[in-house]
């Protein structure tokens, strides 16, 4: 089945490995719908794709009217920044805070660990943080952190994961990717690629936490809608690590030789995956399909390089959209609880000119 967009991958024969960053209409959507490749960051920022739905004000929520630019905002990234989504992730939010001017931007990592992130939180609480971007690690657990916050009327912005509470209530608003549809759109990729024939495994992400579990959703509903040949013989999980992505593709092919199709849910497995399929001889580009998410300039480059197949973007360039929410909801402005950001899609057709636009 062909993705709605305006070029279409050359099918290959074999391995052909599938990272494709997925615009919710087609693969110049991001283009369209008015992004800019901010100079000197890469790529595009994250532009709102819809944000649509209930809205909530700072009358609603509770609080007082801040001028951002007099404002203390603490940031919390969830996972290390060793994989590019997460290095990107926390450039953005640093250089938007730079160019609003706020006050003082506080900044944590809570290197994979719920309980950190928790007090990481409320540490920024306690040193004077007059609003949060949280990047949840998991959907659920930090409500100890968010009602810290909710005690203070300090607003909470959550981006790229969501967490399992009450918008406009436990946390005003939360900004990322359908998750869904890059699932969707990973099964298309790799049915095209695989010719709607054989037997896919799928590395899942992390536990815990809404992207997995949309991700695998996405791709399995779809695989089974347009490809109902092609069997999902194995789930494995490599933890959204490259390591651990290879590990787990090293025992998959070993226990699964006849795998025609491997769905990895982040680039930095798809990365690890590539390693271990060539370490068993196979040649990425002829003998196996992989498909993965995220939108990584080393994934692209591999696409470029002959060995992967397309690219799906998860967009993590946050900030000037974060932080003009902020700035709308300060001022007493509505704002969308739920804003879905559109994604790109990299492919050989365009992967040689927009690999410098990747993260
Ligand atoms: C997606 C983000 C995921 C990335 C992974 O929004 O939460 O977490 O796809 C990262 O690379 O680990």
């Amino acid at each position: 089945m062909a993705a709605s967009r305006s070029f279409r991958p050359v099918r290959f024969a074999g391995i052909a490995v599938v990272t494709a960053a997925l615009t919710l209409a087609g693969c110049t959507k991001s283009e369209d719908s008015g992004t800019t490749d901010a100079p000197g960051t890469g790529g595009a920022q994250v532009a709102q794709e819809d944000a649509s739905g209930p809205t909530c004000t700072l009358e609603q929520y509770g609080g007082e009217k801040i001028d951002l630019k007099d404002a203390v905002v603490g940031f919390s990234q969830s996972e290390k920044e060793a994989n590019p989504f997460r290095i990107a992730e926390t450039q953005s939010i640093k250089d938007e805070a730079a160019a609003v001017g706020v006050r003082e931007l506080l900044t944590t990592n809570a290197n994979s660990q719920l309980s950190k992130q928790i007090s990481d939180i409320q540490d920024m609480i306690n040193k004077g943080a007059q609003a949060l971007i949280v990047a949840p690690l998991n959907s659920d657990g930090l409500e100890p952190a968010l009602q810290a916050a909710r005690a203070r009327n300090i607003p909470v912005l959550t981006v790229d994961r969501k967490v399992n509470s009450e918008p406009c209530k436990d946390y005003v608003a939360f900004l990322g990717s359908d998750f869904v549809e890059q699932g969707k759109r990973a099964a298309q990729e790799m049915a095209e690629a695989m010719g709607n024939k054989g037997k896919v495994a799928i590395l899942l992400g992390s536990s815990g936490n809404n992207v997995t579990t949309d991700r695998t959703e996405g791709f399995v509903d779809e695989m089974a809608k347009i490809a109902p040949d092609i069997e999902i013989a194995a789930q494995q999980t490599g933890d959204f690590a490259r390591d651990k992505g290879q590990q787990v593709m090293e025992q998959l092919i070993q226990a699964q030789p006849d795998l025609t199709g491997v769905y990895a849910e982040n680039d930095e497995m798809a990365l690890g995956a590539l390693v271990a399929l060539k370490s068993a001889g196979k040649t990425p580009g002829t003998d196996v399909h992989v498909v993965s998410i995220d939108g990584t300039r080393n994934a692209v480059q591999k696409i470029v390089d002959g060995e992967m197949y397309a690219v799906v973007e998860s967009n993590p360039r946050f900030g000037p959209l974060a932080f003009e929410t902020l700035r709308k909801f300060l001022d007493g402005e509505p704002v969308s609880q739920n804003v879905v950001i559109s994604d790109k899609l990299y492919g050989k057709d365009n992967a040689a000119d927009e690999v410098s636009n990747a993260y």
